[in-house]
């Protein structure tokens, strides 16, 4: 196992649309751990593999609070095949986008078809915290982070911000 170091903006694999994983194999289930590892070192409720600068259709997550066992989840080519009417407002973070939080409205449930890690077809409905992970790690299969959901104006401020931030961590680190 191993930690991955997780990308930040600019990065183009942020930017980029993941393909779908054609085989489950060896390859893709050390993926899955790795970043599990990495999401958990974070720490983090979710991790997408363009987040480590792999452009495949793979999403782990595990929104078990940390007094409680943990329970991940490993989401390889993921669908939504169903999403409420209804919508919800969830305050979002991003390991992308650290220390920068903001409301994104989302549809509150979806059913989502995936392939766990051998490779088996499931399915799961999603409410609340999962159903918002989910469809976060989804957007960063096809190169969206949680910012382009918001006025150009909000957007901005936080990525002026967090580059500006790195420019001094970067500097204090001389
Ligand atoms: O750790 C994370 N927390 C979080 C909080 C609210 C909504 C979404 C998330 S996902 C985020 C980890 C991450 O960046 N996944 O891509
Ligand atoms: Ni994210």
């Amino acid at each position: 196992m191993a930690i991955l170091s997780v990308l930040l903006p600019p990065a183009p694999p942020l930017k980029a649309k993941a393909k779908p994983v054609d085989k489950v194999d060896d390859d893709i289930r050390r993926l899955i751990d790795d970043m599990l590892e990495t999401m958990y070192a974070a720490p983090g409720i979710g991790l997408a593999a363009n987040q480590v600068g792999v452009l495949k259709r793979v999403i782990v997550l595990d929104i078990a609070r940390s007094e409680e066992p943990p329970t991940p989840l490993a989401l390889i080519n993921p669908e939504v095949v169903w999403a409420s009417e209804e919508t919800a407002v969830f305050n979002e973070g991003c390991l992308s986008v650290p220390e920068h939080y903001a409301d994104v409205e989302r549809p509150a449930e979806v059913k989502v078809r995936f392939l766990d890690r051998k490779g088996v077809r499931q399915e799961i409905h999603a409410k609340g915290l999962l159903s918002t992970c989910i469809q976060h790690e989804m957007d960063h299969l096809e190169g969206v982070l949680f910012v382009d959901h918001l006025s150009a104006l909000k957007r901005n401020m936080i990525l002026r911000k967090l580059s500006k931030q790195r420019k001094h961590q970067a500097e204090s680190a001389l």
